[in-house]
């Protein structure tokens, strides 16, 4: 026969009570000398599945209208969505993230080292973050690249207007033409679960989701596998006539430059980080994080003017 459908949640089995004992315990040090009374709640499968799945299918639902889309959760990324959710908490504010993991290239330091250097003035980020360095002069030493980056992101996702969708990429960008008809303006992006769009060339058109959006901010990284996406897009679309490449290594010129020249590309579109670096030709600054954070801040500042124009 048949197993019977089931149709509802199913009562937890007889006999097993909520009110156990460790249900009472309210700090860790209260499990000591406990464990053979140990027991976790009771729990079935489903109530684990639905408390996910509710949240996830509510959150596509929230942000299909965003009011910003951020495009990459590395360094730039994170510090945009930062000081766009701490000054407009009534504004919906959505990541999109590539990568199961976010924070892009800000685990570590230089060639896998530990330390992350931030020139002055981007010390002043550190001291808004609460992230603690040491004082070498001219610039500042953070101990670990993670120390930054797990506390940015554990900040900008404590931020109740802010939805980072990770392990989804985005394949396009939604388009719609001036008034002038010239040129386009950028109305939101189109995404996939980044292990679909690995895959087009291998399946037969897995099309994609969509979010709307009347500002995008765009922090792929430089050009690579998966980097200088939104540009290279522009390039293929003619809104902009060819990329300058990223330069050779020379921090002090390429710093400076990035932060200088994080704006707004095309209609709608603001550029920021190390993608900009392919927009008009910028050198690279490798090892060392200070315009990351500052593009961050100035992409914030760009996004919002343009938002309430
Ligand atoms: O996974 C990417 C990474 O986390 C993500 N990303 C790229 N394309 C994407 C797409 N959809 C969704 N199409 C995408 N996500 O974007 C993030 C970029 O982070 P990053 O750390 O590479 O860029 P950044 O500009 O924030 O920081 C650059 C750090 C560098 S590189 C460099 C040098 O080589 O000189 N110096 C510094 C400081």
């Amino acid at each position: 026969r048949a197993a019977p459908v089931v149709t509802k949640e199913l009562p937890l089995k007889e006999g097993l009570s909520t009110t156990i004992n460790t249900t009472a315990i309210k700090t860790v040090d209260e499990f000591a000398g406990q464990w053979d009374a140990f027991k976790f709640a009771p729990i079935r499968e489903s109530q684990v599945s639905r408390a996910m799945t509710r949240r996830y299918f509510k959150d596509l639902d929230t942000y299909a209208e965003s009011d910003i889309v951020v495009i990459g959760a590395g360094s730039c990324g994170l510090s945009t969505a930062y000081m766009l959710a701490r000054a407009r908490p009534d504004l919906k504010i959505a990541i999109i993230e590539g990568g199961v993991a976010p924070g892009g290239g800000a685990w570590l330091g230089g060639q896998l080292f530990s330390a992350m250097i931030m020139r002055k003035p981007a010390d002043a980020f550190l001291r808004e973050l609460g992230v603690p360095y040491e004082e070498e002069g001219n610039y500042v030493v953070v101990k670990h690249a993670a120390v930054f980056t797990s506390t940015l992101l554990s900040k900008v996702l404590s931020f109740p207007n802010v939805k980072l969708f990770n392990a989804t990429t985005v394949e396009d960008l939604i388009t719609r033409p001036l008034p002038n008809g010239e040129g386009v303006r950028i109305a939101g992006v189109v995404t996939n679960w980044t292990l679909v769009s690995l895959h087009h060339d291998d399946q037969s058109c897995m099309d994609p989701n969509t979010i709307n959006a009347p500002i995008i901010v765009s922090t792929t990284g430089h050009d690579g596998p998966f980097g200088a996406f939104s540009v290279k897009r522009l390039v293929s679309m003619q809104q902009i006539e060819q990329l300058g490449g990223m330069r050779g290594l020379d921090m002090n010129t390429a710093e400076d430059a990035i932060v200088k020249r994080t704006r707004e590309v095309v209609p709608g579109l603001i550029v920021g980080g190390m993608e900009l670096s392919e927009v008009d030709g910028a050198n690279r600054m490798g090892p060392t994080f200070g315009a990351m954070a500052l593009s961050g801040v100035k992409a914030a500042e760009e996004t919002l003017r343009v938002f309430d124009q």
